[in-house]
């Protein structure tokens, strides 16, 4: 075993000609195709003098060229670095900075920005298209369709993803090929994925949940996946006859619920709905199981950890529920303050210890030590009970994060924008109950003594720094933020007060 990663993943489907993708204008690619994009990258990261290790950063439209780049680093042994297509010039400059990235791929349209950046910090830059087009796919097509796989081991990092942290500043979680591959491999069993299953996949494949769960999930059990760009309910509803599976965050659900196409005979052959990476409402859950007759399966992670719970392929699925540690997984709740457990049906701070927790933040040894325990648990900072059942639920949060249609937001990012404004004393970010998103962000704003912030300026100065995503919905000017008697802002009461604002649909 030379790369455990792309021998247990990509390689051992080399000569399959069967497909691996459905595309959305009715075409397939094989296996075998799908391997020999990806070989061609590795030599054109090769050729440009990338060693293993390197970083090559991503911010690319969903496409099967866009996968098989993912492909050509594990095969190449370079580290891969996918990020979110809705960031800012602003937010990658950071991103290529603090990962040092030997080669940023991006969409054409984004080169004239990003190239004077990859310049400055000694980057290469090509460019991928959401057609397949570019400079990469470009030079791709006049190499070989093989390539050497370069060795790793187990502990060699195959990814490093992004994740915003409580003080504003980006933490980069390095991902090992182990990390991946052990958690693709238990989830594939765990949820009985098979060669014969066809995944319907609308989730984007720069996160964890549409790369690494689903992707990897279907690669291990070399089954296929019906390959859209983004969630787009006509298509979803077009699509899901010649599915058996599909994964989604909560937002993909109450639409697909929201339309009356989406009916008991149109899902009676499917064979499993998994939701994930934000709270599925108890509520949708037994909407949906009323609709279709399905339950649908919610599991629960982490960027850093990959998927750590999931509720039980063969019995009871509980809504509200995030369901039982996955094999390998150990998971303790505990209290916050001494780190000890407490008993059953008590709320704590969920840890977890596995194979599937990551090497640590690249290059922040402070940050890892802060949350990465020396006995290899990690401090997930989400707020759970276990019952007497084994079931977990999470109630909460000990981190002052928003969750939007499944994308993570830190207030912090933006309180400290909106805190720079003029006419701007200090800022409270916080997440209300949104009928779509799940949650949204809301900014209360307190001005400076007699001054009379522009609403709208300060408003325009968060959209020209923040990915759309994170933009307040809402700004709101209030006297003062309600604090406690330590002086820290109670989010808890601002949330209470507001959470009406965007609750209905
Ligand atoms: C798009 N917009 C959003 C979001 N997505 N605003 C807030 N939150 C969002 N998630 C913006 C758009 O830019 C647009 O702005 C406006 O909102 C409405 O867009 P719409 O067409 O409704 O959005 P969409 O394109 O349909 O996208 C919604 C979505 C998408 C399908 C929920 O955000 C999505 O695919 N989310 C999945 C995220 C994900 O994969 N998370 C996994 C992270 P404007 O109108 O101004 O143009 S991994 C993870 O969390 C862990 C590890 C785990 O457990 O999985
Ligand atoms: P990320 O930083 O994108 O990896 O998001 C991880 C966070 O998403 C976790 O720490 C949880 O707070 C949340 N999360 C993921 N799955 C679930 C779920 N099924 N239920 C509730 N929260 C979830």
């Amino acid at each position: 075993m030379v790369n455990p990663l792309f021998d247990r993943l990509f390689a051992r489907h080399s000569g399959r000609g069967d497909p691996f993708l459905h595309l959305p204008d009715g075409s397939t690619m094989s296996y075998a195709d799908f391997l020999g994009q990806a070989a061609r990258i590795a030599h054109v990261l090769r050729d440009a003098g990338l060693q293993p290790g390197d970083r090559v950063a991503a911010q690319v439209e969903k496409s099967p060229q866009a996968l098989a780049l993912y492909g050509a680093c594990a095969q190449g042994g370079f580290v891969f670095l996918p990020l979110n297509t809705a960031y800012t010039v602003d937010e990658l400059t950071y991103f290529f900075e603090d990962s040092g990235a030997a080669l940023i791929v991006c969409d054409a349209g984004q080169a004239a920005a990003l190239a004077p950046i990859a310049d400055r910090l000694g980057a290469q830059l090509e460019t991928l298209n959401a057609d397949g087009s570019g400079s990469l796919t470009g030079k791709a097509a006049s190499r070989p369709d093989s390539f050497a796989t370069v060795p790793r081991g187990p502990d060699d990092l195959a990814a490093i993803l992004y994740t915003s942290g409580t003080t504003g500043r980006s933490k980069g979680a390095m991902l090992s090929q182990d990390n991946l591959l052990s958690n693709a491999e238990t989830l594939a069993d765990y949820w009985r994925f098979t060669a014969r299953d066809v995944l319907l996949h609308a989730l984007p494949i720069f996160h964890t949940h549409g790369l690494f769960v689903a992707t990897n999930v279907t690669l291990v059990a070399g089954g296929s996946m019906i390959f859209l760009p983004r969630l787009d309910i006509d298509r979803m509803i077009a699509w899901l006859p010649k599915a058996t599976t599909m994964m989604g965050v909560p937002t993909f659900y109450t639409r697909l619920l929201d339309d009356p196409r989406f009916t008991r005979d149109l899902v009676a052959h499917m064979r499993l709905f998994v939701s994930g990476s934000a709270p599925l409402l108890a509520e949708t859950h037994i909407r949906f199981e009323e609709r279709t007759g399905h339950r649908i399966l919610e599991r629960y992670g982490m960027t850093e950890t990959n998927m750590n719970t999931s509720n039980p392929y063969d019995g009871e699925r509980r809504a509200g529920t995030v369901g039982f540690p996955l094999p390998g997984v150990d998971l303790k709740v505990c209290d916050p303050e001494t780190g000890a457990e407490v008993p059953t049906g008590e709320v704590g701070q969920i840890e977890v210890r596995g194979r599937n927790v990551f090497k640590g933040y690249w290059q922040m040894p402070d940050k890892t030590a802060a949350e990465l325990r020396a006995d290899g648990f990690f401090i997930t900072g989400d707020l759970g009970i276990r019952d007497a059942d084994g079931y977990v639920t999470i109630v909460g949060r000990n981190k002052d994060l928003i969750i939007s249609g499944g994308y993570n937001i830190y207030p912090k990012e933006i309180e400290l924008i909106l805190d720079e404004q003029p006419g701007v004393l200090e800022s409270a970010v916080i997440g209300v109950p949104h009928a779509d998103f799940g949650e949204t962000v809301l900014a209360l704003i307190v001005a400076e003594p007699g001054a009379r912030p522009d609403l709208e300026a300060v408003s325009a100065a968060a959209r020209a720094r923040l990915a759309r995503f994170k933009h307040p919905r809402r700004l709101i000017l209030v006297d003062e933020l309600p604090r406690n008697t330590m002086g820290k802002v109670q989010k808890n009461i601002l949330r209470d007060t507001y959470k009406d604002l965007f609750a209905e649909a």
